[in-house]
């Protein structure tokens, strides 16, 4: 917005606010293993992250488990009200693997599991909130694992099964697909830094096999759909990338533009290029430099697997939209001392120095502090990149350890994230066409089990019943829903102004 001095003038900027555009859709997104509980019940197998934490409690932070979470498989009745209150166009929640094949496999059906997820589609669709499936969200059936995981080429094929059985059971209703939520935290923390389930640390090997796997399976997931069940269905296959916005320490700096640039295309780029680029495949940067590192390190041929050219095909374009997971970001700028980072290792491979500035505002989470501007820079940056793709926001969200109804922070959080969402969408003309703030409610918080709270619900998880309570964010984007627009004065009748001092 360009203002004049004029004091009248200014005064008219300040009041004339952007509104979200019509037909623009706000929900709230959740995932099977944070929410639903049963993780023995209705016929369920055994997955790894029930596997990791009945085994390895010590990993998680207060050595919980998500064998009850907020029970959500008893509550499809009761958080459907709470979507109903909320007044979303969409809830994003997604399907647990192991509660539909136990074994993984398709050739032994649960059905308890797809009455469940039956229920909770009828009931969603009955009060007119749009279901936007996440096929996995993270939940590997154990057996899975036990041939290998997703570093197992032939797991693609067996998730392609899985889809099918989605679109079959799920597709007359469902039309909003989401494959795989945050690929590169599958990939990287699960196989080569320990930071999530299945928690293996083959560094600079275990995530480039992973994601090729992964990135094989929703490419073929997205062909099946539209060879046997889009004519019928006529719905929308994408996938959720994670991404922080990386910017160079020194704009000025060659160097340091470079380096970001490198954390893009090593993180985001890694999964986005073969999918969202004109050319497909991993991004240049990521082949050469892995080839060269892997030549140094003693390998025989590259650590990142490659495509055939068929491959190259099926992935290139294999999604209707662009979803994204948003919540902080970070400057970057080169490392000195690349020998001081484990060999081989996906950092090593990067050689960027990558960090968080100290006056951003922290949260509840060590790794997610408060830098609004990042997400309108991101945004921009996709744009640019990945010519002009529909994004959906898919999370987006801040976390308190305290777990406070009057949620100013978190309230301020997402009037300040979705300012630069309406910046985006009316002065860079990005094409964003959904927002879901994470989460629904609180809920397990993987290694930090449920010391970190991003709900908008309050859940008291010292309650056997997992009773819910709106909290101020919950009222406030409601208002954000309803209006349209952000109105940074709103406060709801139940809560006091906000006291930033505290
Ligand atoms: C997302 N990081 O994950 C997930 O999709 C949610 O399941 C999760 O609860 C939410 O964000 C909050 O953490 C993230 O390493 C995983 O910075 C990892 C990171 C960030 C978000």
């Amino acid at each position: 917005m360009k203002c004049a001095i004029v004091v009248l003038t200014l005064l008219f900027c300040v009041k004339a606010q952007y509104e979200f555009p019509t037909g623009f859709e706000f929900g709230v997104a959740t995932a099977s293993y944070q929410i639903e509980g049963a993780w023995n019940d209705g016929g369920k197998g055994e997955n790894i992250w029930d596997r990791m934490t009945h085994e390895r409690p010590d990993l998680i932070e207060d050595g919980s488990t998500g064998d009850d979470a907020c029970r959500s498989y008893y509550k499809t009745e009761e958080d459907v009200r709470l979507l109903t209150d909320l007044g979303v166009d969409f809830y994003r929640f997604s399907i647990s693997w192991s509660r539909i094949l136990p074994n993984g496999h398709a050739n032994q059906i649960n059905q308890e599991g797809i009455d469940y997820y039956n229920e909770l589609i009828n009931r969603l669709i009955a009060a007119e909130i749009t279901p936007f499936v996440t096929m996995f969200h993270w939940d590997l059936p154990q057996p899975l694992q036990e041939i290998g995981g997703w570093p197992n080429p032939f797991v693609a094929d067996i998730f392609v099964d899985y889809a099918n059985i989605l679109y079959k059971e799920f597709g007359d209703r469902v039309t909003n697909w989401i494959t795989f939520n945050e690929p590169a935290v599958v990939c990287e923390q699960g196989y080569s830094t320990a930071g999530k389930a299945p928690a293996y640390t083959q560094e600079g090997i275990g995530g480039y096999l992973c994601a090729h796997t992964l990135l094989i399976a929703h490419g073929k997931a997205y062909r099946l759909y539209y060879r046997d069940y889009f004519e019928e269905q006529r719905g929308r296959v994408g996938i959720t990338l994670d991404s922080w916005m990386y910017m160079p320490e020194d704009e000025e700096s060659q160097e340091d533009q470079d380096a970001a640039e490198r954390a893009f295309q090593f993180f985001l780029g890694w999964y986005a290029n073969p999918i969202f680029s004109e050319e497909g495949d991993y991004p240049e940067v990521m082949k050469s430099r892995i080839e060269a590192q892997s030549q140094e390190e003693g390998f025989r041929s590259s650590r990142l697997p490659s495509f055939t050219d068929e491959e190259i095909e099926i992935i290139k374009g294999s999604a209707d939209f662009f979803g994204l997971n948003h919540y902080t970001s970070e400057y970057c700028t080169t490392v000195t001392g690349t020998e001081d980072l484990p060999r081989p290792s996906h950092s090593a491979d990067i050689d960027a120095f990558c960090y968080q500035s100290p006056d951003w505002e922290s949260s509840g989470s060590s790794w997610l502090k408060v830098y609004p501007e990042g997400l309108r820079k991101l945004l921009v940056w996709i744009k640019q990149r990945y010519i002009n793709p529909e994004i959906m926001i898919t999370e987006n969200g801040f976390s308190d350890r305290t777990g406070t109804l009057a949620d100013c922070r978190r309230v301020n959080y997402f009037n300040s994230y979705l300012e630069q969402v309406l910046l985006a969408i009316h002065e860079d003309e990005v094409n964003v066409t959904r927002y879901a703030a994470w989460s629904l409610m609180d809920n397990f918080e993987w290694r930090q089990g449920y010391t970190e709270r991003f709900g908008i619900h309050y859940v008291d998880f010292d309650d056997d019943d997992k009773p819910r309570t709106p909290k101020m964010s919950a009222f406030v984007f409601k208002n954000i829903i309803q209006t349209g627009g952000i109105d940074w004065d709103y406060t709801p009748e139940a809560f006091p102004p906000c006291d930033w001092d505290n």
